[in-house]
């Protein structure tokens, strides 16, 4: 399997072995091991992103841009082969790149201590700021209208046009949940025609898995970089809330075990605030907070079309998988939501201290 690939890459076939590797729920990922060396070698789900070509363009100008201003910057671009290309069609008919594996890192799907998830935030806040003079206008957009919440809600509202009697029964609880948080939407409208919430680049999925760690739970790099594309600060800080406060994540059936670490709230502020502090406008540092609302509620409503729609987008390993979700994710809205008060300590706390430290007291 995939020797075409590795010939291509003028890799000999006989010295590696193939596995399949992560658990990201859109491209396939494989890892490739050899004696020396190893690799990583992801299938680009071209139903999802129907130009890989744009997503290649995009990480070639942006690793062009790192190089220049900041060559120690360890970013995990794809390989190129004999023929200089770094993306190809195998014999499949379907695409792939091949990306060096980084030595001693490995990824985790839940977060244990909050050092790690201050380390993360300081990556995914680096990554925007070391690319805050770049001309974000010349980056294609590899999914157009992905985090619109606007338009997340109309699929929703669509679905409800088009799914079974039997679904919506189903989801009766949820449709009125999603139904109940409206509000952020309106919230979103209004900071959307702000003109001084800016368009930056955006990594758009910094769920903790997308994070390579050393063993001493230091973040390394980001990875998963298909949907790097201007956007709003607010997606990636609000990913990072979806996924890092609760100690399970969005699979968890038990919904009694969704519960919200305010201290990893500090942990993410901290984090982004000491790479991006000095680069956000007042105005988007307001909507700080309602990062994780608009987030949270985006993927509850995107898990909730999807059961509506039998699962075209996301899949699902069980009957009802994608009902689940939502449910999962509803619940982190609501502590989430409830949390807020403390949220909002927790930033005057960090503030203060910041301030103090900057005036030398
Ligand atoms: C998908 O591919 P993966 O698993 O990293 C999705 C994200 C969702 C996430 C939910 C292109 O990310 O937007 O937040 O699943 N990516 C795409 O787990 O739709
Ligand atoms: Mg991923």
């Amino acid at each position: 399997m995939f020797d075409d690939i590795l010939i291509n890459f003028g890799l000999n076939v006989s010295e590696y072995t193939v596995r399949p590797f992560g658990s990201g729920l859109i491209n396939y990922t494989f890892k490739i091991n050899g004696v020396n060396r190893a690799y990583i070698l992801q299938q680009i789900n071209n139903s999802v992103f129907k130009y890989p070509d744009h997503i290649d363009n995009n990480l070639a100008l942006i690793k062009q841009y790192l190089d220049e201003t900041n060559p120690g910057y360890l970013f995990v671009a794809p390989l190129k082969n004999q023929t200089g290309k770094s993306i190809i069609q195998a014999a499949d008919g379907k695409f792939y790149r091949l990306f060096p594996f980084i030595d001693g890192s490995h990824t985790v799907n839940f977060l244990q201590d909050t050092k790690a998830a201050y380390s993360a935030a300081v990556q995914f806040g680096r990554f925007t700021r070391l690319l805050n003079r770049f001309d974000s206008s010349k980056l294609e957009y590899t999914l157009i209208d992905f985090h619109n919440l606007k338009l997340r809600f109309e699929q929703f509202e669509q679905a409800l046009q088009t799914a079974s009697d039997e679904k919506l029964k189903q989801a009766d609880h949820e449709i009125e949940k999603a139904r109940g948080y409206i509000e952020i939407l309106h919230t979103y409208n209004q900071f959307t025609t702000n003109k001084d919430i800016k368009l930056r680049v955006i990594h758009h999925d910094t769920k903790i898995n997308n994070v390579l760690f050393d063993d001493a739970q230091n973040a390394l790099c980001l990875v998963d970089l298909d949907t790097v594309m201007p956007g709003y600060y607010l997606s990636d800080v609000g990913d990072m809330m979806r996924t890092y406060l609760s100690p399970a994540n969005e699979e968890e059936k038990d919904l009694d075990k969704i519960i919200i670490r305010t201290d990893f709230f500090g942990a993410i502020y901290k984090g982004y605030m000491s790479e991006m502090g000095s680069i956000l406008t007042e105005t988007e540092k307001q909507f700080f907070i309602f990062s994780g609302k608009m987030m949270i509620y985006m993927q509850g409503l995107r898990f909730l079309t999807d059961f509506l729609n039998n699962d075209v987008y996301y899949g699902a390993q069980y009957e009802g998988h994608n009902l689940i979700r939502a449910k999962n994710q509803f619940k982190l809205l609501e502590g989430y939501t409830n949390a807020e008060p403390i949220f909002k300590e927790i930033i005057a706390g960090v503030d203060k201290e910041l301030l103090a430290t900057t005036n030398g007291i």
